[in-house]
C-alpha cells in the first residue's frame, strides 16, 4: 500500500519543482559571453520579434512591441516614481522569461556593465555589427544600417506615437560618462531608498539613455532598441548591490510617491505627457494605483505588464533570489 507519507512528499517535490528556486539563473555581462552565447541572446530576440501579438495593445505587431507597448502606456507612473525599479526588473524578467520559454533561449537576460565603456561608448564592442546590436546611426536620419537590428521596422515610438520607423540612435560619448563607477558610487554613498533610487535614476540611468540617443533618449518608448534591456538589467544589477550592502533590511526598502505629482496634483513630467495622450489609466486618479491606495509606493503596489505576463506586487520582486525571479549576477 502507498503510504500517505509517500503521497505528500512527491506532492510537495511535484510543488516545488514547479514554484521553488532552485539553481539560479546566472546573469552575465555582454562582454564576458562567447560569440555564440552572444548570437543565441540575438538569436532569441529576433525569435521575440516575430512572436505573435497576445494581448490586443495598440499598434503592436508582436510581443516586442508589446513589451515596449506597456511601457509606453504606463511611462507616466513607472518613472521619477518609488515603482521605478521594481517595474523595470518585473520587465527584464518578463523579457527573459519570454525569451526561455517561447523562443527556446538557454542563457539568462545578459547585462551591459556600462562603466567598461562610460565616456567611449562608441567603441563598445556591444555595438559589434556582427556578434551585437550593430552600431551607431547614419547621419541623416539616425537608422542604424548596419547589425541584426537594421531592418526591423518599429511599431511604436517616438514617444507616444504609433509610427513605422527604424531603430535609430545617435551616440554620445560625453553623455556616457553618467556612466561611469565614479557616479554609481554617488549612489552607493546613500543609506536610505527615498536617496538611492532618484540618484540611480538620474545618474547611471541617464548614462545609458542619453549615451546611445535618439530611441533609446527617449522615455516613452526607449524598448524600441533592443539594448534597451542589456541597459536596465544592468541598473538592475546596480540597485541589487545598493540592497546587497544591507540585507535583510532593504528587501523591505521602498518608499517615494506612486504618481509624478507637484503640490498634490498629478502632473506627470515625463516629456511628451499632456494629459491627453494614450495611457492605460490604472495610476490616472491623483495618487493612487492598484494594491497602494495611498501616495507612498508600498511593497503591495501591484506592478502590471497589461496582461503580456501576469501581474505581480513589488514584494514579489524585491529579492532577485525569491521564487518569482530566482537569479543571480555574476
Ligand atoms: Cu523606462
Amino acid at each position: 500500500m502507498v503510504s500517505l507519507r509517500f503521497i505528500l512528499t512527491v506532492a510537495v517535490f511535484a510543488s516545488s519543482v514547479k514554484a521553488l528556486c532552485g539553481p539560479k539563473g546566472q546573469r552575465k555581462a555582454w562582454h564576458t559571453l562567447s560569440d555564440n552565447e552572444k548570437d543565441e541572446y540575438i538569436q532569441a530576440e529576433l525569435c521575440v520579434m516575430g512572436l505573435a501579438p497576445r494581448v490586443g495593445l495598440p499598434g503592436c505587431r508582436n510581443v516586442f512591441d508589446e513589451l515596449q507597448s506597456n511601457h509606453q502606456l504606463q511611462a507616466a507612473y513607472t518613472h521619477f516614481v518609488g515603482a521605478f525599479l521594481p517595474y523595470h526588473r518585473y520587465l527584464m524578467h518578463a523579457h527573459e522569461q519570454i525569451m526561455r520559454t517561447e523562443c527556446g533561449y538557454t542563457g539568462f537576460q545578459p547585462y551591459w556593465d556600462e562603466p567598461l565603456d562610460a565616456g567611449h561608448f562608441s567603441s563598445s564592442i556591444i555595438f559589434d555589427p556582427v556578434h551585437g546590436f550593430g552600431g551607431d546611426g547614419r547621419e541623416s536620419d539616425g537608422c542604424i544600417t548596419d547589425g541584426p537590428f537594421a531592418n526591423y521596422t518599429n511599431a511604436l515610438g517616438p514617444g507616444y506615437l504609433i509610427t513605422d520607423h527604424c531603430i535609430d540612435r545617435n551616440i554620445s560619448d560625453s553623455a556616457s560618462e553618467f556612466s561611469d563607477q565614479s557616479q554609481v558610487d554617488k549612489c552607493y554613498e546613500y543609506d536610505t531608498w527615498e536617496e538611492a533610487w532618484p540618484c540611480i535614476e538620474a545618474l547611471p540611468h541617464n548614462g545609458g539613455h542619453s549615451g546611445v540617443g535618439l530611441e533609446m533618449a527617449n522615455p516613452i518608448s526607449s524598448p524600441g532598441d533592443p539594448i534597451f534591456y542589456l541597459h536596465h538589467t544592468w541598473l538592475d544589477k546596480v540597485w541589487w548591490d545598493w540592497q546587497a550592502k544591507d540585507l535583510p533590511s532593504r528587501l523591505k526598502a521602498m518608499g517615494g510617491t506612486n504618481v509624478q505629482t507637484s503640490n498634490g496634483t498629478f502632473a506627470p513630467n515625463v516629456p511628451g505627457y499632456n494629459g491627453t495622450t494614450p495611457h492605460d489609466g490604472k495610476c490616472g486618479s491623483l495618487d493612487s494605483c492598484p494594491g497602494d491606495p495611498g501616495n507612498i509606493t508600498t511593497l503591495s503596489h501591484v506592478l502590471s505588464s497589461l496582461g503580456v505576463v501576469p501581474d505581480v506586487t513589488i514584494l514579489d520582486v524585491m529579492d532577485i533570489g525569491s521564487d518569482y525571479l530566482c537569479y543571480e549576477y555574476v
